[in-house]
């Protein structure tokens, strides 16, 4: 069970849930019934999402360029200053064929809101860290982030290796392994890239599949969840919102509400990766087109789900971990309960 990241003016919680059933949505609070009721269990061939992570102008969204072809940088004022502000959004084919998708996230201080919207419903984070600067506050920061997540799969790119000697690349490796160690991306492999010159690139693909395939197959319990990680209007459909697919799928036509306002709407179409799917598959990143709903009546935070399945709520029991700004998580002995 994931846990989920409350963020706080000066620090992050993260709860982790108490028991299978009980669910807590990002900002909103909301509690899933008792697990099983009503619905079967079952797995799926499942979509994956990875995440990026890391410190500022460290290369993210170059990478993601170069291994995709798409620029997850849309905002006229991030190509104004140069920096990811808002979350990107991007997706490859691996060399299997399998399809996977990209958040691609901001890695300036100011922007740890928009990180934490995007990490949310990862499979698998590719930690960039750039090989000329190594280890930084929001490589640590990130990496605690993903830590607190449970984030296990995991890849980092030592990236711009096109700026620096050997000897220099195995000095920040080991600073890397030692900063690893005590996370839950302890062990995982460090590949040399570049952007620039192509350096490393097959084997990083290589590693991210390998890491997938590994991973568990994504939870359909018929309880779809949609936290909305972006909401616009598109001419001629209307509302549209994005976010990472969880524990069920979607079906067009389906009728859903918005929590925690509770707003009926249904399902106009759907899409993933820009393509139209009648059925939208967990793990997957998916648009949906909603009717009779207004752009400012959502926001970021907000839940999809099917009426009646989730109850906003502003109480949640359950055990957490405090991670105070810039620093490692901190876990009380048998963590604390709340
Ligand atoms: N030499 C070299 N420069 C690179 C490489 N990758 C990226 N850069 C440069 O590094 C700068 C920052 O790259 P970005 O991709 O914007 O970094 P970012 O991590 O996405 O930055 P934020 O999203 O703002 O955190 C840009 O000027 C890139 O051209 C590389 O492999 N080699
Ligand atoms: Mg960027």
């Amino acid at each position: 069970m994931r846990p989920v990241v409350y963020t706080m003016s000066r620090y992050y919680v993260a709860l982790i849930t108490p028991s299978e059933g009980n669910v807590v949505a990002p900002l909103v609070g909301a509690r899933l019934g008792v697990p099983g009721w009503g619905c079967q269990a079952n797995w799926c061939i499942d979509m994956s999402c990875i995440g990026t992570a890391g410190h500022v102008d460290h290369g993210k969204s170059t990478l993601v360029k170069v291994l995709t072809g798409i620029d997850p940088d849309r905002l006229v004022e991030e190509k104004e200053r140069g920096m990811t502000i808002d979350l990107g959004f991007a997706w490859l084919k691996l060399p299997s064929g399998r399809e996977v998708s990209i958040v691609d996230v901001p890695g300036h201080e100011s922007f740890i809101k928009n990180m934490l919207a995007g990490v949310g419903g990862i499979d698998a984070a590719l930690l960039v860290i750039a090989a000329d600067e190594g280890v930084m506050p929001q490589t640590r920061e990130h990496l605690a982030i993903l830590d607190l997540l449970r984030v296990r799969r995991g890849v980092v790119a030592l990236t711009k290796t096109d700026l620096v000697d050997e000897e220099w690349l195995e000095l920040v490796r080991e600073e890397i392994e030692e900063q690893l160690k005590p996370t839950t991306l302890a062990g995982a492999a460090i590949i040399p890239v570049s952007a620039y010159t192509g350096q490393g690139l097959p084997e990083l693909l290589a590693h991210l599949e390998h890491i997938l395939d590994e991973s568990q197959e994504r939870q359909n319990i018929a309880r779809p969840r949609l936290p909305i990680d972006r909401v616009f209007t598109m001419t001629g459909f209307g509302t549209v919102v994005t976010g990472t697919l969880l524990d069920g799928s979607f079906t067009i036509g389906q009728e859903v509400e918005v929590l925690p306002q509770r707003l009926r709407t249904r399902i106009r179409s759907l899409q993933t990766h820009r393509h139209q799917v009648e059925v939208a598959q967990p793990g997957s990143r998916v648009a949906i087109n909603l009717t009779n709903v207004s752009r400012t009546d959502l926001q970021r935070g907000n839940v999809v789900a099917i009426p009646k399945q989730l109850h906003p709520t502003l109480l949640q029991r359950g055990c957490g971990s405090l991670m105070w700004k810039n620093s490692s998580p901190v876990r009380a002995p048998g963590r604390s309960c709340v």
